[in-house]
């Protein structure tokens, strides 16, 4: 099979559009349609300058990656799949051991194209979320990580859409017409997944949101890298290594605000460092209460019949699916699943193959929380016995079996009037949101900094940090 890309193309590839011409018209006539939703819903701000940016230009080991000033309307939003995997073998579900597929058996269209969807909707979601953001953004080195994010969402989608093109037919157009006419918080058609109506108004709910939400993508890019859709499994490969830095940018982001509230309180010998500027620990701790329990919701379901589908017709795998030892079928061994009732929280028994929403939820909290580790050492090397935390699974939930449920962040189940009176401790406040807002002011100097964040330890790609990220 040939990869060789064509950089030069209308639409930079390594799949050979040239040889398809039906397939290169029907993308060259989304394109305009791409570029003018880009042109009203991305970026609000700032639109036109040179960004310092990455854009994809390869798939291999000695780099994938351009990096120079582009301004983003000119970005060259391209379509790229990793490298096949010679005699590549399906590694779970009904189909295990056989040859993977490069098309789509009619059987799995409809599921297919659902979860091709699902995950395409949600990146032009989040360009929509962030457009407000560079207007108040907190460095020229964090409006470029920003844009970097937005472009790279960007052509995530442009990559569900070519699969849609490609494989789908009228109906797969249909769709990818669809992902530019859905809107975040749109009440008449908004984006299909709950976390992606939610707005992102301010740096600290997008630094949590990347740290989070981002990494939902992770997981479900990982589990749809599995799958036995070879050109699906191809392209989430090649997603993954955008998607880290969108992980970088959360996780040294709050890394950094951390760093700046610990030396406001040195400086100042308090705790509450609001009228100095910075953020209290514990409104961190509301935030990342928020985001977390929002990307809970983003797997579904504990049991899902939906999910389990998927797995036994080798659509989507589990985390790290080839690494596992077991029978990788899963009807037949069981897991305990948490289950609320009114008599409180408590689990039940069924088997693995219902319950692979908790499973990749279990997981993505794991990782979750060797961020929160990192942020929690430096914490304790500053001499501050505050740690932060994630709530329990069942915290301000409203997706499966907390649902209607009030779960305190410990775990424990309350009554409406007991939420009610402590809700404030533990989800941002209206005076929260205030004070946050109060902080966002734009700065464009290169290598100065917003008061509220300390800078970073490095620049991006071997620049210094008061490079000149954004041409103004
Ligand atoms: N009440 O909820 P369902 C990213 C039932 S982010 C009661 O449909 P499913 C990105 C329902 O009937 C990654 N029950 O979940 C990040 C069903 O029950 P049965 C995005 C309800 O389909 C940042 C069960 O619950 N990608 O890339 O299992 C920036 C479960 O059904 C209710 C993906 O998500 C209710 N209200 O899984 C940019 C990957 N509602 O039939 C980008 C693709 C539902 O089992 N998506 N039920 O009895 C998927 O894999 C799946 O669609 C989901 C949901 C994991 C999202
Ligand atoms: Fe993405
Ligand atoms: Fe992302």
């Amino acid at each position: 099979m040939s990869i060789t890309v064509d950089i030069d193309a209308k639409i930079p590839n390594n799949v050979d559009l040239k040889g398809d011409r039906r397939l290169q018209r029907a993308l060259e006539s989304w394109q305009p349609k791409f570029i003018r939703w880009w042109e009203e819903l991305g970026p609000a701000a700032f639109k036109d300058n040179p960004v310092f940016l990455r854009t994809a230009i390869d798939v291999g080991q000695k780099g994938w990656a351009n990096f120079g000033h582009v301004s983003m309307p000119d970005y060259r939003w391209g379509v790229f799949l990793a490298e096949p995997e010679k005699d590549r073998k399906i590694a779970f579900g009904e189909h295990k051991g056989q040859d993977v597929w490069q098309d789509v058996p009619g059987e799995y269209r409809s599921a297919l194209r659902r979860l091709i969807v699902v995950q395409g909707d949600t990146e032009p979601a989040s360009v929509e979320q962030q457009r407000q953001l560079s207007l108040t953004a907190p460095s020229l080195y964090d409006m470029r990580n920003l844009f970097q994010v937005n472009v790279e969402e960007g052509r995530h989608l442009w990559a569900m859409v070519y699969l849609l093109h490609r494989y789908f037919g009228k109906d797969g157009r249909g769709e990818a017409d669809a992902m530019l006419e859905r809107h975040s918080g749109d009440s008449d058609n908004p984006r299909i997944l709950g976390a992606f109506n939610e707005e992102t108004p301010d740096w600290l709910s997008f630094f949590f949101f990347t740290y989070f939400t981002d990494r939902d993508g992770k997981f479900q890019l990982a589990s749809m890298r599995e799958s036995a859709f070879d050109p699906l499994s191809r392209t989430c490969d090649f997603m993954l290594k955008e998607e880290a830095h969108h992980m970088f940018v959360g996780a040294t982001g709050i890394g950094r605000v951390v760093a700046r509230t610990l030396e406001l309180m040195r400086e100042h010998n308090t705790s509450d460092v609001h009228p100095f500027g910075g953020i209290n620990l514990e409104v961190l701790q509301k935030y990342l209460n928020f985001h977390y329990s929002v990307s809970l919701d983003l797997f579904g379901a504990e049991t899902s019949t939906n999910a389990a589908n998927y797995y036994s017709g080798g659509l989507k795998g589990r985390f790290h699916e080839e690494r596992r030892t077991d029978d990788h079928v899963l009807t037949t061994l069981y897991r305990y699943v948490p289950e609320a009732t009114d008599a409180g929280i408590g689990q039940r028994e069924v088997t693995q193959l219902a319950s692979l929403n908790e499973t990749l939820r279990e997981d993505y909290t794991v990782d979750c929380q060797k961020g929160i580790d990192r942020w929690n050492r430096s914490l304790t090397e500053a001499g501050s016995d505050f740690q932060l935390r994630l709530p329990h699974i069942g915290f301000h939930r409203q997706v499966g079996t907390f649902t209607g449920y009030n779960v305190s962040p410990e775990g424990q189940m309350l009554s409406t009037d007991e939420w009610a009176a402590q809700v404030d401790n533990w989800l941002p406040t209206d005076a929260d949101k205030a004070h946050i807002k109060s902080l966002m002011v734009g700065v464009t100097e290169p290598g100065k900094m917003a008061g509220w964040i300390a800078p970073p330890t490095s620049g991006i790609n071997q620049k210094p940090v008061d490079y000149n990220y954004i041409k103004l």
